[in-house]
């Protein structure tokens, strides 16, 4: 075994640096690279990293002392053979040190552009704050993102990185990297404005259940021409009783016989994931668009209701909605879910998943199409579908039929009023 005292090497000519941090303790085994100390100037904090590979025997520096180049960090021993060459001679004894190593040789001048060679003294890239707290969570500082101005690491990046280590761990989840924080008043104005306590809310569950599921959407049209002249019909009288019958009231009734016809799309995975709970109730949930954002009322038992009564139920449930009267009770318990567009425009979209339902429908605007029909092109009032299904219980083929089953029963007509 060897001594070596290890010295502070050239850290760009500044004096009576701060050591604000030092980074090992007697009894520490080092490797060549490990921090040792961080200093800071006026201008910049850096970290000395040791030289050589060895057992911290003493610490000659404390936080609050001021180093300059050649100040002796520490001493340690080092084994026979793994000196650096530019040592001088080392003793066999732990007295009087006498060989003085620089903890790291400054970068050659004549190459100022090189990247620094291991062993360099390092921007930490970090206050003294943001680095006590890495420290003490035992973070490497080399894992964080920095979003602060020239890469600097804030405490913000600290707190979002153990935050998502935190989800990760209680989700048994992969590591996602955080998105970068952004100053837009570079490119221009702006004004904030803090998400809704619906949005904040409703964010997180979509956020969850989009990492969550394994989604395919399957794109369908129905034929609803028969049914709109229907709806029409019915239209006036119904509204004289206060309703409107929307073809959104058709599309529940007709995913309430899909639901029953295949009812693997009216269940939920267990906690386990490994089976599947087939519920004998079919409630469905129906996304209502409020100013405060997305809410899913549930109409329970939509297979044992006429129309008319869900036309009313549906509307007294929006209107809730859009009132926030909603209780809890009446926005759970959902089967599966309708998100319908229809009354505002679009062709199609793909909706997520709701869980733990397994499956969603979207519904978007129907608008006439020349429909190739008994030998020629006929005008036919088409309604666009998006069943978006977790491939982990339903597959392809099953995402196809049921969407082909509810074409079928809302192309016609009789099969949702009998
Ligand atoms: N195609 C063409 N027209 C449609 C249609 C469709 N698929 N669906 C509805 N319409 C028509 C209606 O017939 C109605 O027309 P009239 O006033 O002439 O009768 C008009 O569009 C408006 O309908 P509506 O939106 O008031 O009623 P609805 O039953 O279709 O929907 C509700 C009710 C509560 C679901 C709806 O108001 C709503 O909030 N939709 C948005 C849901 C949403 O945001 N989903 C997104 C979730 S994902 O972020």
């Amino acid at each position: 075994m060897a001594i070596k005292n290890i010295t502070v090497p050239d850290i760009g000519g500044a004096t009576d640096v701060a050591v604000i941090e030092v980074l090992v303790k007697v009894g520490d085994a080092v490797k060549v690279d490990t921090a040792l100390l961080t200093l800071e100037s006026d201008k910049a904090t850096m970290e000395v990293p040791s030289s050589d590979e060895g057992i911290v025997k003493e610490i000659k520096v404390k936080v609050g002392d001021t180093v300059s180049q050649g100040s002796t960090i520490l001493v340690l021993e080092v084994a026979e053979g793994k000196a650096a060459s530019t040592d001088a001679p080392s003793k066999k004894t732990n007295e009087a040190p006498a060989a003085s190593v620089a903890a790291a040789p400054a970068p050659a001048k004549a190459e100022p552009e090189k990247e620094a060679a291991t062993s360099q003294v390092r921007d930490a890239h970090a206050g003294p704050v943001v680095r006590k707290i890495a420290h003490e969570f035992g973070i490497d500082l080399k894992l964080i993102t920095a979003t602060g101005p020239k890469q600097r690491i804030l405490k913000e990046d600290i707190i979002n990185f153990v935050k998502t280590r935190l989800s990760q761990a209680s989700s048994g989840g992969v590591a996602l990297p955080s998105a970068p924080a952004v100053d837009f008043t570079k490119f221009g104005a702006v004004e904030t404005q803090p998400l809704s306590r619906i949005k904040k809310l409703s964010g997180k569950n979509l956020h969850r259940n989009w990492l969550l599921v394994p989604h395919v959407t399957q794109f369908g049209e129905a034929d609803i021409t028969e049914l709109e002249a229907f709806r029409i019909e019915q239209k006036t009288m119904v509204e004289k009783q206060g309703v409107k019958l929307t073809p959104l009231i058709f599309i529940m009734k007709a995913v309430a016989s899909a639901l029953d016809a295949f009812p693997q799309f009216n269940a939920s995975l267990d906690a386990s994931g490994e089976n599947l709970i087939l519920k004998k109730y079919i409630h469905v949930g129906v996304a209502v668009d409020t100013p405060e954002g997305l809410v899913v009322p549930v109409v329970r038992d939509v297979d044992k209701k006429g129309l008319l009564e869900l036309a009313k139920e549906l509307s007294v449930l929006s209107e809730k909605a859009r009132n926030k009267q909603l209780t809890a009770n009446e926005m759970q318990g959902g089967c599966f879910s309708i998100s319908s567009l229809g009354g505002i425009g679009g062709t199609a979209f793909t909706p997520i998943v709701n869980v733990p339902e397994v499956a969603i429908l979207g519904v978007s605007k129907s608008s006439l199409k020349p429909v190739y029909k008994d030998g020629q092109f006929v005008p036919r009032l088409m309604l666009p579908l998006s069943l978006s299904y977790d491939h982990r219980v339903i597959d392809g083929a099953d995402g196809a039929r049921f969407i082909t089953y509810l074409s079928n029963m809302l192309s016609e007509t009789r099969n949702l009023l009998l």
